[in-house]
């Protein structure tokens, strides 16, 4: 593994700040302080971390309505995300957007989108700029198992198989779609099987162990950057909390949850026990490392609500159509 000391106190931090802003979102919410809706992405974090990790900051991607993880992998600022969620004219879209409309074009991040398999278009269309200007930049695509029934990855797929273009389908396979398991709405038996009708290759990872998906994504990135076409990646993972903050969970068992929460298999966890266990890691530089992401998310909520409202005429700003 060739990941620096420096970089893994990065992704050990990172994976916390996650934790921490999708907790904070969610404690918001339930205060009445943010408009629209929100998802979070708890116990998803290692597919996010680990994915990013294997990118550079011109690398792409897109993400989705549970996008908080992928953003704040990528770079992102937490104060404009934070911002951006309590709708303060310092947000990522002057307090427009919300949650969904995450974007920072500077750091790669071409959007999170409300519309599922929205991004799949947008990342295919990507790797093919990409491609045409031999810039070297890959793309990855996050996607959730629901969205991998969305026809436009027949289109998409079949596109960049075609023009090998640098892109990662990535699919998060977290067994749920919005209020139901998604199981007994996918034909095949294994999601990685897609590929082949696509003509790339699939593979899978396990999505709570971060090392597993840096690994995974950091060769289909370098086959990528090679010239050696797409791949699908599926993560197995778990979202741990309901489709959106307030859901009454009424369709799934307790004690899955409680299972996936559990220390054997939080991604968290599962990352920290390798640190200490074979990377050389002391429990206090692990501890320090999660007071500073939960001070980092005290300090991005303090800006937010510091932030103003937008003014009313500002409605007429930024508007395309
Ligand atoms: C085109 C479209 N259809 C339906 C919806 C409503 N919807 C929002 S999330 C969701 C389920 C998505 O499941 P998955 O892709 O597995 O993502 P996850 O929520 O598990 O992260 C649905 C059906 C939508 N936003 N867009
Ligand atoms: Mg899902």
């Amino acid at each position: 593994m060739n990941l620096s000391r420096d970089q893994l106190v990065d992704l050990y931090h990172r994976m916390w700040l996650i934790r921490y802003f999708d907790e904070a979102a969610r404690a918001l919410f339930m205060g009445n302080m943010l408009r629209g809706t929100t998802h979070t992405c708890t116990g998803q974090e290692a597919v996010a971390v680990g994915a990013c990790a294997a990118l550079r900051r011109d690398d792409y991607i897109t993400s989705t309505h549970r996008g908080h993880g992928h953003c704040l992998a990528k770079g992102g600022d937490p104060r404009a995300m934070m911002a951006e969620l309590l709708g303060r004219v310092t947000g990522y879209c002057k307090g427009k957007g919300g949650s969904m409309h995450i974007a920072d074009l500077d750091l790669g991040i071409l959007g999170a989108n409300g519309i599922v398999g929205g991004g799949i278009g947008l990342a295919t269309g990507a790797a093919y700029s990409a491609d045409l200007r031999g810039s070297g930049q890959v793309v990855v695509c996050f996607f959730g198992d629901g969205a991998s029934n969305q026809g436009i990855l027949m289109e998409a797929g079949n596109m960049a198989a075609l023009w090998q273009l640098p892109i990662i389908y990535l699919c998060e396979q977290n067994q749920y779609a919005e209020f139901s398991p998604s199981r007994p709405f996918i034909a095949v038996e294994r999601l990685e099987m897609k590929a082949q009708a696509f003509g790339m290759p699939g593979l899978t990872v396990d999505g709570n162990d971060l090392l597993a998906v840096y690994q995974a994504v950091r060769g289909a990135v370098e086959r990528a950057r090679a010239g050696g076409g797409p791949t699908f990646l599926v993560a197995h993972t778990y979202r741990i909390e309901g489709h959106t903050v307030g859901d009454p969970l009424t369709y799934r068992p307790k004690e899955e949850a409680a299972l996936w929460k559990s220390p054997e298999r939080d991604p968290i966890s599962r990352f920290g026990r390798r640190l200490v266990g074979e990377l050389g890691f002391a429990e206090a530089d692990l501890e320090s490392l999660r007071q500073k992401a939960r001070a980092d998310i005290d300090d991005a909520i303090a800006f937010g609500k510091a932030s103003p409202e937008p003014e009313i005429a500002a409605l007429w700003e930024d508007v395309y159509a």
